[in-house]
């Protein structure tokens, strides 16, 4: 099998510079001989220019209640065709970010080749605000409203592409959150009335503690319809996309918005683990590494936690 490796070094869906560095950290921490290890071949794309704009007009100018909308759409727009092509060939992909907001791209492009994809999203955070509900304009909060048609992105500069794209829109029913514990008040509002009129499974950590990962996952994944039944070629696929922060602080200190009470290191191993067991995980975003918010320990210790928690997800075993 093989596996895309695509960089995305975003960092305009969020304030903190560093969140681009990461792509290149992963790697040279030792990714591709991880995967190789694994019997993957990797196909290594490089980093998709995440910087705004082609013609580079100032990315701060636009956006309104979507920062640097501008650059965030254009990044998107390109990591998502370049996510598109691997995915309609076939292959892995494995897009390395970057802030979440990338996941706008990842999303757009592996909908537009495989429309059937469930999403399971672990993550401290829901980011499915809408540039208005927004309490910080971060668009790195904001991937979910616009890939689950929430929001409009004919009203977002930058954004157009969207819907002039033929990518089918994300519905509530195929999405799986896990690890929530910080929601903003726009987002509740959203996510109440979604669990109420489609059934949409937000798990928060309250239900880590209360039932443990294991059932957490079990009933994400049946939620979702992927639960492994040995047969690889009928079945949705799974996209997972990691935000390092949905694991606690102490074991993840290097990312851009720490909230205490997150999964543990085992339990964010169990939760790609988990997933490629189904048979059907075919993409993976991991994103919100930040390696220039702590001293350099912390930060390796980060980028190593990501790297394994990739590797996890691609079939990495105890035994
Ligand atoms: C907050 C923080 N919900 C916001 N979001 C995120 O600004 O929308 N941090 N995503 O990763
Ligand atoms: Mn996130
Ligand atoms: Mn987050
Ligand atoms: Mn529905």
């Amino acid at each position: 099998r093989t596996a895309a490796v695509i960089g995305a070094p975003a960092m305009f869906g969020q304030p903190l510079a560093g969140t681009d560095k990461s792509p290149q950290l992963l790697r040279e921490a030792g990714l591709h001989q991880n995967l190789a290890a694994l019997g993957w071949r990797v196909e290594e794309m490089g980093d998709v220019d995440m910087t705004g704009p082609p013609g580079g007009a100032d990315p701060a100018a636009a956006g309104g209640d979507a920062r640097h909308s501008l650059a965030v759409g254009a990044g998107c727009r390109r990591l998502s065709e370049a996510v598109f092509e691997k995915a309609a060939e076939g292959k892995f992909v494995l897009t390395l970010g970057g802030d979440h907001s990338i996941a706008l791209g990842t999303l757009a492009g592996v909908l537009r080749a495989r429309p059937d994809t469930r999403v399971l999203w672990c993550d401290a955070h829901a980011d499915i605000n809408s540039p208005k509900g927004s309490p910080s304009g971060n668009m790195h909060g904001m991937p979910l409203s616009f890939v689950m048609g929430l929001s409009d992105p004919s009203t977002v500069r930058g954004l157009e592409w969207l819907c002039e794209t033929d990518v089918p829109v994300l519905r509530p029913e195929r999405i799986a959150y896990v690890g929530l514990r910080d929601v903003d008040v726009y987002e509740r509002k959203i996510l109440h009335r979604l669990k109420q009129e489609h059934g949409l499974f937000a798990s928060t950590m309250q239900d880590v503690d209360r039932l443990g990962i294991g059932r957490v996952m079990e009933l994400a994944l049946e939620a979702l319809g992927v639960t492994g039944n040995g047969d690889e070629e009928k079945g949705a696929p799974l996209h997972l996309s990691f935000d390092i922060d949905a694991v606690d602080p102490k074991v993840a200190p290097a990312t851009g918005t720490v909230v205490r009470g997150g999964l543990n290191y085992r339990e964010a191993m169990y939760v790609a683990e988990s997933c490629v067991e189904t048979g059907r995980l075919g993409s993976m975003d991991m994103v919100e590494v930040n390696a220039d918010l702590t001293e350099p320990s912390a930060a390796a210790e980060t980028v190593q936690l990501g790297l394994v928690a990739v590797a996890s997800a691609m079939g990495s075993r105890i035994l």
